[in-house]
């Protein structure tokens, strides 16, 4: 069986973070491991809280587990702080884990910041280039790369410039362009668009399902591209028949 390790936060609802990840590999048939890098006290309504783990514990849980088993693939989720993430790259280039995709989370969907200060610069020299893949959102895409996305040309200069920080493949998930949910990849070689018609409502937890969908995918030993088909098709019915457990925000449905 194929292993696949999420190291992101912990988000109560379910709806995204680690625990989201977790239900995305096993429903794909992949066994899932988690590290968490930070906890965040919210519910369907809100993020109310974040705190960081004490000195130690990111280090800790990464040399535990990976002094145990090596995962096929990995993702990267919230994490935060910068020392978080210089700690993942050591760690990552210490036990040569390969396949690495990079959700760079830095606002939650209600608009919450879930970025500390330098989050975006550490994330861009130290992860990016050591990424399988990235997966910033439209809003992710243009604080990354400084181009302000309005068009399809916009899109694909952004994934151009993102792609000249590291990843092999850029996908920028969420653009609503010309009224349809467009996502975009790009591997140095071609663009590559996927497109579904919007589904109206709010949604927590898109983006961790689409990276743990592609993370999951190159577990199995599927391509980037294969990956990125799978992974539109399969938010795109999660979103479908999303479930509101509670007051706020709807939660895809992973079974
Ligand atoms: O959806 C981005 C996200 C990722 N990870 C955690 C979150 C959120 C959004 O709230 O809480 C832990």
């Amino acid at each position: 069986m194929k292993t696949a390790l999420t190291i992101a936060g912990s988000d109560p609802t379910g709806g995204a973070g680690l625990q989201a990840d977790l239900m995305m590999f096993k429903s794909m048939g992949v066994n899932g491991v988690s590290i968490v890098s930070v906890i965040t006290a919210q519910n369907t309504e809100g993020v109310n809280d974040i705190y960081e783990l004490p000195p130690g514990a990111l280090s800790s849980q990464i040399t535990t587990l990976l002094n145990d088993l090596k995962p096929d693939a990995l993702k990267t989720g919230m994490l935060y702080t910068t020392d978080n993430v210089t700690i993942i790259s050591e760690n990552i280039r210490s036990y040569a884990l390969k396949n690495l995709v990079i959700d760079p989370v830095t606002v939650s969907s209600t608009g919450v910041p879930l970025a500390d200060k330098g989050l975006t610069e550490a994330l861009k020299k130290y992860l990016f280039p050591l990424a399988r893949v990235i997966t910033p959102n439209i809003h992710e895409a243009t604080v990354l790369s400084g181009v302000n996305i309005h068009s399809a040309k916009d899109l694909r200069e952004a994934a151009l410039r993102l792609r000249g920080l590291g990843p092999e493949t850029v996908i920028i998930t969420g653009g609503h362009l010309k009224g349809n949910a467009v996502d975009l990849l790009f591997d140095g070689e071609e663009y590559m668009s996927l497109e579904h018609d919007k589904i109206y409502g709010e949604f927590h937890g898109t983006g961790c399902a689409f990276s743990a969908v592609i993370t999951a995918g190159l577990a199995l030993g599927h391509s980037v591209k294969e990956s990125f088909i799978e992974a539109k098709d399969i938010v795109y019915k999660a979103m479908q028949s999303a479930k509101s457990p509670g007051k706020g925000l709807k939660i895809l449905n992973i079974d």
